[in-house]
């Protein structure tokens, strides 16, 4: 928090300020560019502090000294207790059609209009400092600047919860986390506390299923899914009011990495998905979603299994069809990480007129649960305040004073209702009875009070219709990701009783499942735990599978290419050019970062060095080698393990004949994936070869 200074410029959106940092050496002819203190006193040496004498004691007088190591010194603030580390951008929301039918929303009024928006993605267990691709949930919120007011659709890329009631989550949190007396593992599922507590936990089953398919491992931010989870309302003018869950499609379709290269990426690059963001925005290759709404009456509700309040179910989209609505674009990276990725506070509790909640009771807990934490982090009642938190129209209410007030307001108001405006002061603001928030009229749950009870409805006790729903809707790839992933997990867990418990529960998923997870941990298969409500069975729903979504394109997707001295480079040219056509990035990666001695004779700058850069980074690979390169590469671990990997994440690759002898090396056996550098490797590059798996490793 800076004073206003004269080197700050306004942005004009929501009291934005600008620090220039002074550029070097150019004080002498930019008037504005002197550094100064947070009291805009200037500085006239940066590099020596007060001291008294050249080898004195340095004094506490110097105020620059002081000012400057205070500041430092209290830089950090709180991390958020989940969702630290994540990151974020601008960008707009724009609506393709009324929506005036069913909400008075003002942004969802006018066809064509554009909403600002700041969206952060997160993983949810790690710290701040943890790595980017953990199998995890992963965050999605996201903060409209509408003109009435921010609306935060805080949701995550999974449509359910690992369970139904506010009370449960400070458990789940804590057996998540690293555990309390060791403080690891950092930023995973895979440990004895998360694993007895979710055995314990029926309700988390479906979760359980989402949280170890591949949906938990994303290829990219870009690539994801959001769900407003909660079943939401929609109120238009009428006050007539619709349930609504909310959907956000990414235009590049649904990928997800492999486990082993989700491992391996952490060692790669522990920013990876924060990068990718990063990088698609700043070169002009901006990511989408559209948003897509499933609307429904309280009578289509009532005729559902299981209960819309139930943040544990979903509604398939062959059951109620998504209605895309507009299309959100990400198309600015913040100019600072901290005072906007940082301190921007999501709140589920801020929604519009037009928009509303109902009784979830996760949700009810969630309402409270936001503001409460973000005053805790942000120091102080006035966070709303800061500038990525304030919303785009003007705020006026009676609130005053607080720690970091930024706001001067003037005159006697603050209380309401006063006469001061009868007697010639301002009054203030008044109420808007029209216009103002509302909760719905003839709300359905006004019927649904009783008396005071620590009780869930009925249907909430069905812990596994929808796993099986979810099971049920794989393709056989994705079945041997889940038991696989199960398996990884409870191998990590030393409880004994645990891993018999959760395999107890999946028996009420699937015997299959069950047995499969049994097996690739090497124990009996222990007897079913009771099912507090018998499941029933339902219509697969292809909607959940990624690999029945993904689309066969390069947009958006990364191609390394493997050269080294003597590669042809007219065949480079081609090649880079083809993936540029197809829409994705090519990346040049040679055994020495300054770049590679081509058959022309020319030298080539490498995009990275060949020990920096595994295939893991990218979504299929190029070999294109001569014979004296193939030959020296043969003996470079890097390059055959480079090989190796791509094949082992099933990714297409291309090759040139001379570069054979380093294919062999790594084991890679011909198939679809395995293509000549002609128009066939980009149509490969295109897609995962799914069928190579079984040969490449053992699946449960
Ligand atoms: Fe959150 N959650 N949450 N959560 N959540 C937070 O708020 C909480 C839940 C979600 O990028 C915290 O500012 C409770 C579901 C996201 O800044 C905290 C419950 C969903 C983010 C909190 C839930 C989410 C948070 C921590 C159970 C998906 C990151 C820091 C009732 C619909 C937002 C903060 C960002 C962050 C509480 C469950 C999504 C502690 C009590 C379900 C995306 O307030």
């Amino acid at each position: 928090m800076s004073t206003k200074t004269p080197f700050e410029t306004d942005r004009g959106n929501g009291g934005e300020t600008h620090q220039h940092v002074p550029e070097k050496g150019s004080h002498a002819h930019d008037d504005t560019a002197h550094l100064t203190t947070n009291q805009g006193i200037r500085v006239s040496d940066n590099q020596n502090s007060l001291r008294s004498g050249e080898r004195g004691p340095t004094l506490l007088e110097d105020f620059v000294l002081r000012e400057k190591i205070f500041h430092f010194d209290h830089e950090r603030i709180p991390e958020r207790i989940v969702h630290a580390r994540g990151s974020a951008a601008h960008g707009y929301f724009e609506l393709y059609e009324s929506l005036a039918d069913i909400t008075k929303a003002d942004l969802f009024q006018r066809k064509g209009e554009k909403t600002p928006l700041f969206t952060r993605f997160s993983t949810v267990a790690g710290g701040a400092g943890s790595v980017d691709t953990p199998r995890d949930v992963r965050g999605f919120a996201v903060k409209f600047y509408t003109k009435e007011g921010n609306w935060d659709l805080v949701g995550n890329n999974i449509p359910v919860f690992f369970i139904q009631d506010a009370i449960k989550f400070p458990d789940l949190v804590h057996a998540v986390k690293m555990e309390a007396d060791r403080a690891f593992p950092q930023a995973g599922s895979a440990h004895d506390t998360f694993w007895d507590w979710a055995s314990l936990m029926p309700e988390s089953t479906h979760m359980q299923m989402w949280a170890m398919s591949d949906r938990a491992i994303p290829r990219s931010l870009r690539m994801i899914e959001g769900f407003g989870i909660h079943t939401f309302r929609l109120v238009n003018a009428a006050g007539k009011s619709s349930f609504v869950k909310f959907h956000w499609k990414p235009k590049l379709g649904l990928q997800s990495t492999l486990w082993d290269e989700a491992l391996k990426l952490q060692a790669a690059d522990n920013d990876y998905h924060r990068r990718d963001l990063w990088e698609a925005i700043d070169t002009g290759n901006f990511p989408e979603w559209e948003l897509g709404l499933q609307v429904f009456d309280q009578a289509f509700a009532d005729s559902l299994p299981y209960d819309v309040l139930d943040a544990t179910k979903l509604i398939p989209e062959e059951v109620i069809p998504i209605r895309i609505v507009g299309r959100m674009v990400l198309d600015r990276n913040p100019d600072n990480f901290f005072a906007e990725t940082e301190q921007a506070a999501y709140c589920p509790a801020n929604i519009v007129p037009g928009v509303d909640f109902t009784n979830d009771p996760l949700l009810q807990g969630r309402l409270f649960s936001y503001l409460d934490t973000q005053k805790s982090r942000l120091g102080t009642a006035n966070f709303h305040q800061i500038p990525i938190n304030a919303p785009k129209c003007p705020v006026m209410n009676f609130q005053r004073d607080g720690q970091m007030q930024m706001n001067v307001p003037k005159g006697r108001a603050n209380y309401e209702p006063n006469s001061l405006t009868a007697h010639g002061e301002d009054g203030g603001p008044r109420e808007c009875p029209m216009t103002g928030f509302r909760t719905a009229e003839g709300r359905p749950e006004g019927e649904e009070q009783g008396g005071k009870l620590r009780v869930r409805a009925e249907l909430f006790a069905d812990h596994y219709s929808q796993a099986r729903l979810f099971w049920k809707s794989q393709t056989d790839s994705e079945r041997s990701h889940i038991a696989s992933s199960f398996v990884f997990e409870l191998s990590k867990v030393q409880l004994q009783q645990v891993p018999l418990r959760v395999i107890g529960n999946l028996i009420n998923v699937d015997a299959d499942l069950a047995k499969r997870v049994a097996a690739g941990l090497g124990i009996e298969l222990p007897k079913q735990n009771d099912p507090a409500r018998t499941p029933f069975d339902t219509d697969p729903s292809p909607a959940l599978s990624i690999q029945k979504n993904m689309k066969e394109t390069l947009n958006g997707r990364k191609i390394g290419i493997l050269i080294a001295d003597g590669s042809d480079a007219a065949e480079l040219a081609k090649l880079q050019k083809a993936i540029d056509d197809a829409g994705a990035t090519p990346f040049v990666v040679a055994p020495k970062v300054g770049g590679a001695k081509l058959s022309d004779g020319k030298t080539t700058k490498a995009d990275g060095q060949l020990a920096g850069s595994p295939s893991q980074l990218f979504d299929a690979v190029a070999v294109l080698l001569s014979a004296e390169g193939t030959k020296s590469l043969l003996k470079e671990g890097a390059a055959v393990q480079w090989v190796m990997d791509a094949f082992g994440h099933l990714k297409a690759i291309g090759s040139n004949p001379a570069a054979k002898p380093l294919l062999d090396k790594a084991g890679v056996v011909p198939d679809a994936g395995i293509t000549a550098l002609d128009a066939n490797f980009p149509k490969a590059a295109a897609k995962r070869f799914w069928d190579r798996e079984p040969n490449v490793r053992t699946l449960a």
